[in-house]
């Protein structure tokens, strides 16, 4: 997968590209990434990205040249298809299922806005998916951006060990994680549950089924009920 981002701010994503999951994908082969900014296609000698809004208000609304121009750019360098992701508050609200749809495109081009917002033609006149995180309000779509990577890039074939994906078994699947303790088996008087000691992989394996359930019921009963209308 080919990932281009359109962004004000690409070096915030610089050690994020480098590090983890993400990083060792790169390395891999798995996933290239090309960070544009969007600033670089501004015409005037300021450099400018955004204006005053037309019928007055506060803030600024960042103008369609330089998002045109830069997209156009980035488009050009590779003719194979891609799909447009616009980081916007009014897009609909990411879900697992939506990232592995993204995870199976050849190459996205995500656009992070900032400031108060887009000028409408640049929602309107590009054939993007509108893609929110969540309902609170960021200061622009680069935490946005990062959490679609992040997502995206760790479902690529190869992005993770083997032993990562055997716990994407089916029956954990949907649910919250069981607890998990490593050594020492005491500390500061907290002990481990007897089972996980006891060397008996099925009723670790029961257990731990047990748990997931439990938490799941406790915390996101919506989960358990995922899917249905
Ligand atoms: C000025 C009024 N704001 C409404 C509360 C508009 C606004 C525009 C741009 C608010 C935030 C932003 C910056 N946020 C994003 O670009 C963004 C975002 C978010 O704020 N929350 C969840 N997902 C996303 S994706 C991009």
């Amino acid at each position: 997968m080919r990932i281009d981002v359109l962004t004000l701010f690409p070096e915030v994503f610089e050690v994020f590209l480098a590090s983890s999951i993400v990083g060792r994908a790169r390395a891999a082969g798995c996933v290239s990434t090309q960070l544009t900014n969007f600033r670089d296609f501004a015409r005037d000698r300021h450099r400018s990205v955004d204006d005053r809004p037309f019928g007055g208000g506060p803030g600024m609304v960042l103008t369609c040249g330089p998002v045109f121009d830069a997209l156009e750019h980035v488009e050009a360098q590779d003719s194979g298809p891609l799909t447009r992701v616009l980081l916007t508050p009014q897009g609909r609200k990411l879900t697992q299922a939506m990232v592995a749809d993204l995870a199976r495109e050849p190459r996205l081009v995500l656009i992070c806005g900032h400031y108060e917002g887009f000028d409408e033609r640049i929602r309107s006149g590009i054939d993007a998916r509108e893609i929110s995180i969540g309902d609170y309000v960021l200061s622009g779509g680069e935490p946005a951006a990062m959490v679609l990577i992040d997502a995206v890039v760790r479902l690529l074939p190869g992005a993770l060990g083997d032993e990562a994906s055997a716990a994407n078994d089916s029956f954990s699947a949907g649910l919250l994680e069981y607890p998990q303790y490593t050594r020492p088996r005491e500390f500061r008087g907290m002990t481990v549950p007897e089972v996980l000691l006891s060397g008996d992989h099925a009723k670790v394996a029961l257990w731990r089924k047990e748990q997931a359930l439990k938490r799941t019921l406790q915390r996101r009963p919506d989960l358990i009920h995922a899917g249905e209308a």
